[in-house]
């Protein structure tokens, strides 16, 4: 009886791939979609040329914060954050649409020592420095924040606007 539910299982599995395949085709508009892309541009290309920008980001005081906290970029404009933590304390560096930072600080909250290694965001240790090569292809107003759990509130984020 197992190997026969097993055999189900794997037909019933066999048609759900089937129709995923099936269904590719109809989307053609959307297939040359590049991977990684996001509502806020695309990771960055090293080998490109990038404006750099220098972020610090510290505790000051009861508050924490990025230095500088607003940013301008030109639609198209690939950029190389350079991080800074000049900190006593962990910080990361997270770039997202504001309802994605919301999302993603309420994950953290749950789930504290959850760590993002991904090409828009950067945890860095005391005195830590790091870089993130981003290119932004879509015009929006986007955010930066530190999601570690309480850091956000006492400071930790920014804006960005892509024109
Ligand atoms: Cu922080």
């Amino acid at each position: 009886m197992k190997t026969r539910n097993t055999l189900l299982k794997s037909i019933g599995l066999l048609l759900i791939t089937g129709a995923i395949a099936w269904a590719g085709p109809g989307q053609k508009g959307h297939s040359h979609s590049h991977h990684g892309e996001t509502e806020y541009g695309e990771p960055g290309d090293k080998s490109k040329p990038s404006r750099t920008i220098v972020v610090q980001m510290q505790e000051s005081g009861t508050k924490m914060i990025f230095i500088p906290d607003v940013f301008t970029i030109r639609k198209g404009e690939q950029i190389k954050f350079v991080l800074r933590n000049v900190g006593a304390i962990e910080h990361e560096f997270v770039l997202g649409t504001k309802d994605e930072i919301e999302a993603h600080a309420e994950q953290m909250r749950k789930n504290p020592d959850m760590e993002h290694d991904d090409p828009q965001s950067k945890r860095l240790k005391a005195k830590e420095n790091g870089e993130i090569y981003w290119k932004f292809t879509k015009a929006g107003e986007f955010e930066f924040a530190c999601l570690i759990p309480g850091h956000r509130e006492q400071g930790m984020h920014g804006k960005i606007f892509v024109k």
